[in-house]
């Protein structure tokens, strides 16, 4: 393809709904329904890596129900990179990362019609986006109490980070991209589920559609069969799940045989599970650093986590714990002390593990070893813990295994986390 130019075909015979592509200098139409058109999106900067896993969920339930139902629509993984959470400085650029080296992107695509970013780029030919909606919260959102699903394209409410050039041209983030553009930026005031998305755009000519901020739009249903295929769908890139499995093998005497957490390669072949019994050791996922000042109450000390994971291991007979944990060594070696009568583990990636696959890598390297403990202790509100629960479920652990976290100090009342069982 030399170029697509994306016009209202006017002098085709198909009619003034069609689109037409123009290929140097020959002008091809087809009709709307068939023309391939392309959903981008993006989330709030401060958001980490475990709530964006969240906000694709919505987006591929949205993207796959726009196929479904007006044509061939795909939706663009967005590159990972610059998160807060991501600060090692010896793994080179975290930018511009693809989905690829997280996930294995064919199990996605078997959910949800979904293509990475530089393939979306290749294709189309152009770096300049139709529209990008700036979804926002309307400005009365929480006062009536009362639930109603609405849109509407709104003066924006708040500064954002995209400038208007010239006529037909903005500046913005676009991930990272320097030489991405949009010829239109709109502030919509949204209010409902990602599905609302659909009646946002089914009936616009644009071709190219970002929505930034998507984390505004809700999950269409929490928790039913079609929420848990898209988190189903999301399998790990399978060299993380290889580097894991070595891990466990290794030092955790954990294989998927033993443990009883053989699963088919495809995920659409995955059945109901119960009762998985997993490798003999503890996880203890212990969220510090922002946490430590974020939810001073429900955090406990380390000698106070190092007491309570004695009295989960005591009662589980077992004496090995994983601890994946965000926390700087000095805090990993005080709390290896408070427990130096078991074998206390942490995954160290070699040099190369990490620069290759960098924090997010290492990250999910940490949460494949927990999901496939025997039991499992999280951090409160932690959406990286909820991650592993998740796994947890779709391998068919009991939930008693499962749904426990780490208590504060002086809290009076540690709640169990809330338990979201898999459905099929
Ligand atoms: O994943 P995440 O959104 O979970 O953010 P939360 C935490 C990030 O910290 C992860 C690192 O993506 C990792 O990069 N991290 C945390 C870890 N725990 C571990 C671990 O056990 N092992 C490794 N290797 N890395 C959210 C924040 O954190 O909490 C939001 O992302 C916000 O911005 C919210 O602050 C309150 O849900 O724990």
């Amino acid at each position: 393809r030399e170029s697509i130019i994306f016009i209202i075909c006017i002098t085709c015979s198909l009619g003034s709904t069609d689109f037409c592509t123009k290929y140097g200098d020959k002008i091809e139409c087809q009709e709307k329904s068939k023309f391939t058109r392309y959903i981008l999106y993006d989330v709030n900067p401060p958001e980490g890596f475990n709530l964006r896993r969240d906000v694709y969920m919505r987006m591929s339930v949205f993207a796959r129900k726009m196929q479904q139902n007006f044509g061939d629509w795909h939706l663009v993984l967005p590159p990972w990179g610059q998160l807060y959470h991501w600060q090692s400085i010896d793994v080179g650029l975290q930018e511009l990362l693809p989905w690829s080296l997280f996930f294995n992107v064919s199990s996605l695509q078997q959910f949800a019609p979904v293509m990475e970013m530089h393939q979306f780029l290749q294709e189309i030919g152009t770096s300049s986006l139709d529209l990008v909606y700036i979804l926002q919260h309307y400005a009365d959102a929480f006062e009536s109490g009362k639930w109603e699903e609405k849109f509407e394209v709104e003066p924006c409410h708040e500064d954002n980070k995209y400038t208007h050039v010239n006529v037909g041209n903005y500046r913005g983030p676009f991930w990272g991209y320097t030489n991405i553009t949009a010829k239109q930026v709109e502030c919509l005031s949204f209010h409902g589920h990602a599905s609302q998305l659909q009646e946002v755009i089914k009936d616009l000519d644009a071709r190219t559609i970002m929505f930034d901020h998507a984390e505004i739009a809700l999950h269409d249903t929490f928790g039913d069969a079609l929420y848990w295929k898209a988190r189903r769908s999301m399998r790990f890139a399978s060299v993380l799940v290889k580097l894991a499995s070595n891990f466990r093998s290794e030092y955790l005497n954990s294989t998927d045989k033993a443990d009883g957490t053989v699963r088919p390669d495809d995920w659409t072949q995955e059945t109901p599970r119960e009762g998985v019994l997993g490798g003999p050791y503890l996880c203890a996922h212990m969220r510090r650093k922002d946490f430590l000042w974020g939810r001073p109450k429900q955090i406990p000390s380390l000698e106070s986590a190092a007491h309570q994971i004695k009295d989960h291991l005591e009662k589980l007979k077992l004496s090995t714990i994983f601890i994946a944990t965000d926390a700087p060594n000095s805090e990993f070696q005080e709390l290896e002390q408070h427990l130096s009568q078991y074998q206390v583990l942490r995954y160290k990636p070699s040099k190369i593990v990490k620069q290759t696959y960098k924090d997010g890598g290492v990250a999910i390297i940490d949460q494949i070893i927990c999901s496939h403990a025997r039991y499992f202790l999280g951090t409160y509100e932690s959406t990286f813990s909820f991650r592993i629960q998740e796994e947890r479920e779709i391998m068919g652990f009991d939930s008693e295994t499962t749904f426990n976290r780490l208590c504060g100090d002086k809290e009076k009342k540690c709640n169990k986390p809330s338990m979201w069982r898999i459905v099929f």
